[in-house]
């Protein structure tokens, strides 16, 4: 399967991130970002250019092991995984993650705390350095879904919104399943 999709052209005016890094204000001033995405046997490759004057700096993010765990029996909520690898020269910021299936969504990291793991929301989300990898994974850091509206059923695919510090938006298709970290194809 292959799909191609141009996702925005944005004129970098935006206020639309609140959390303001270093990052972040480095390419407040770049004058335009053009993100695409696309994916290949369950691998999704996210391009994006960022235009100052006639300079153009590309980055690529590669995203794998991505997917929401089937909620089970009356939880209202569950989780959500995905592993970014950052293949450009300069660090990001994975500042938010969002579903329309849910009322709330955190982004969490797992700690012990009296001998027992626990997890809480990571407000100021999670950066991924330039060559480095961000996993989100079952047991570790995850995407936190509360309060299911649209309960994700098993084989389904439910849109999930990433916002980036630095190259902004991005909307992936994450496939619900038991098994939510392997890959689809691998079946
Ligand atoms: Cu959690």
């Amino acid at each position: 399967m292959k799909r191609f999709a141009i996702l925005t052209m944005t004129a970098l005016t935006l206020g639309a991130c609140s959390d303001s890094s270093s990052v972040e204000e480095d390419y407040k001033i770049s004058a335009s970002r053009a993100t695409s995405i696309s994916e290949d046997k369950g691998v999704i490759t996210v391009t994006s250019e960022f235009h100052r004057g006639d300079a153009t700096t590309k980055t690529e993010y590669v995203l794998t092991s991505y997917g929401i765990r089937t909620p089970l029996g009356q939880n209202p909520n569950t989780g959500a995984y995905v592993t970014i690898e950052n293949k450009s020269k300069a660090d990001d910021r994975l500042i938010s993650a969002s579903c329309e299936c849910a009322a709330r969504t955190e982004l969490h990291t797992m700690s012990m705390v009296d001998g027992q793991m626990s997890m809480s929301a990571v407000p100021e989300g999670f950066e991924i350095k330039a060559g480095e990898k961000l996993v989100l994974a079952p047991g570790g850091n995850h995407i936190m879904l509360f309060d299911l509206k649209a309960r994700p059923t098993e084989g389904a695919t439910q849109e999930m919104y990433l916002n980036f510090a630095r190259i902004g938006p991005v909307t992936i298709d994450m496939p619900v399943s038991m098994t939510p970290t392997t890959p689809a194809d691998h079946h």
